[in-house]
């Protein structure tokens, strides 16, 4: 691993990020021979939200066997839901084993990233120099940038203090009155392991989950060794469980006959563990299922049932150096603080300092509409920039590493077409992202993501779902499996490069 290394002046293709999209496009890029690739990270290692999210609990709500790339298969995961340390050491362990880590330069902040039309180059600036690159590929990420609640006080709280996604293990919990803000997918790992050894846990609730029941167990030695050895067993649980899946989004976007009885068993997860009428009412959501991210756990409601730990549902109104102030007045004293409220998603950081052709800014270019790329991947006024994980490429209901093969497999052609016909820059035609863009909008309005009656990340300020993706991940696969040049505007090759 590199890390501090001085940067080369230039190479063919910039990829920043080394989570599952930078480390899967560097895999396929040294694959392909198209060697001349660096990947910056901000971070020490490859791993990305994998690397950041080492909370008590944290642990994958997608099964294992769907976990990993179709071409580095674990075969040795422990369990149906892994838990972050495996997951880690799988990602590092593909890593060292494809022999791409010396492209890797660890420890640098892309500041700004700038495309210069002359030159028909991206100039990226970065916390360790400059690097030119013909082609800009971004993996950094949707679920990057932890996003702080905008709380009266809040930076005036006089105790510990950390988000989810940045948890301080030099802290010890042990006995501590602790507040933690949100009730997410994160808050609901955590309360469970933290509620075990704090004194007392406040667990301030602003919009009850549906939390379904979380079937997770161990591989018994047996299954364990099968799924190692028997020739084409793993293979049979992955197709057995990703077609179970892909199942999920017709039946919970768009049939509430489906969905009604799911809402019945999420009830019973509420009302097997939770025996107190008047908490089974504050913990049961008022929208329909699906709406939000389903949520998955045994041991979330149980530990709201603790007698140590209290569900806080009056607003929070300011937070003072030794509490938290809800809005009927009333002050619970914190030692800690621990900030669960998710990332910033419809308004990422690094939008802000991508520029395209005249300067202008990703952030700029979606402002007034919202976030829109082409096939989730390329934005117009952004030539031979590709953005993988981009908008309206999220899953709620299977695993990402799916959309994000398909996405690298399309870059990979588009590199191909470059080489083969010589070309200078490709950027999606203006008429074929808005076509895009307005399908997806028209597809998702009579989801349940719109019509189930909450509020959630996925909705930008105008209303619109631009982080989804609202059909099958096959589908996504077939209509990204080669690069449709026509949708692109293409530039010559200029004539003073070789
Ligand atoms: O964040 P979230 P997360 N005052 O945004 C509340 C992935 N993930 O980190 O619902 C009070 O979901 C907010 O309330 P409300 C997964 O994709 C995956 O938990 O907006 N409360 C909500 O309860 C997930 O969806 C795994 O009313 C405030 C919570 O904070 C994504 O990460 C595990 C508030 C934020 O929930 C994000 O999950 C963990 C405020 N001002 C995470 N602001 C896997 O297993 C926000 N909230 C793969």
């Amino acid at each position: 691993m590199t890390s501090g290394t001085s940067l080369p002046e230039h190479v063919k293709v910039l990829v920043v990020g080394a989570g599952f999209a930078g480390l899967g496009m560097a895999i396929k890029l040294q694959e392909s021979a198209q060697t001349d690739f660096l990947v910056v990270e901000k971070g020490s290692d490859v791993g990305g939200t994998w690397r950041d999210n080492t909370y008590p609990g944290a642990a994958c709500d997608v099964p294992s066997q769907l976990y990993s790339f179709s071409f580095a298969p674990n075969k040795d995961w422990s369990r149906s839901f892994s838990q972050q340390p495996e997951i880690q050491a799988y990602i590092r362990r593909t890593a060292e084993r494809a022999g791409v880590l010396d492209r890797f330069v660890f420890d640098t902040t892309v500041e700004d990233a700038a495309y210069d039309e002359a030159d028909q180059r991206w100039s990226v600036t970065t916390s360790a120099g400059t690097v030119t690159a013909d082609v800009l590929v971004s993996g950094a990420g949707g679920l990057s940038s932890p996003k702080l609640p905008d709380i009266e006080g809040i930076e005036d709280f006089a105790g510990e203090t950390f988000h989810s996604a940045r948890w301080n293990h030099d802290y010890d919990l042990t006995g501590k009155r602790v507040a933690i803000i949100g009730t997410g997918a994160s808050s609901i790992q955590i309360v469970p392991e933290i509620a075990k050894t704090v004194g007392h846990l406040d667990v301030y609730q602003r919009t009850a989950p549906w939390v379904m029941p979380r079937h997770d167990r161990t591989y018994p030695a047996l299954e364990r060794a099968a799924l190692k050895y028997v020739p084409g067993l793993q293979k049979l649980y992955r197709t057995a469980i990703y077609w179970g899946r892909e199942t999920y989004v017709p039946a919970f976007t768009w049939k509430p006959a489906i969905a009604r009885p799911v809402q019945e068993i999420a009830k019973a997860n509420i009302a097997k563990g939770i025996a107190d009428p008047e908490l089974r009412a504050t913990v049961t959501p008022d929208f329909k299922i699906g709406c939000k991210r389903i949520l998955i756990s045994n041991t979330y409601y149980p530990a709201l049932a603790q007698s140590n730990v209290d569900v806080v549902t009056d607003r929070i109104e300011r937070i003072t150096p030794t509490g938290v102030v809800t809005a009927d007045g009333t002050e619970r004293p914190v030692d800690v603080l621990i900030v669960a409220t998710g990332f910033s998603i419809t308004d990422q950081p690094i939008a802000h300092h991508i520029k395209g052709r005249d300067g202008r800014t990703l952030a700029d270019a979606w402002g007034e509409a919202g976030m829109r790329a082409y096939k989730g991947t390329t934005v117009s006024g952004f030539p031979n920039f590709f953005q993988i994980v981009g908008p309206n490429t999220g899953l709620g209901h299977t695993s990402m590493v799916f959309v994000i093969e398909a996405q690298i497999a399309y870059v990979l052609d588009a590199l191909r077409t470059i080489d083969a016909r010589r070309l200078g820059a490709v950027e999606p035609r203006p008429e074929k992202v808005a076509e895009w863009s307005a399908d997806m909008q028209r597809r998702m309005k009579p989801t349940v993501w719109h019509t189930g009656g909450c509020a959630s990340w996925y909705l930008d300020e105008h209303g619109n779902n631009t982080t989804l993706w609202p059909r099958a991940t096959f589908t996504f696969r077939r209509l990204l499996s080669s690069f449709d040049e026509d949708a692109y505007v293409t530039t010559p090759r200029n004539t003073k490069e070789n």
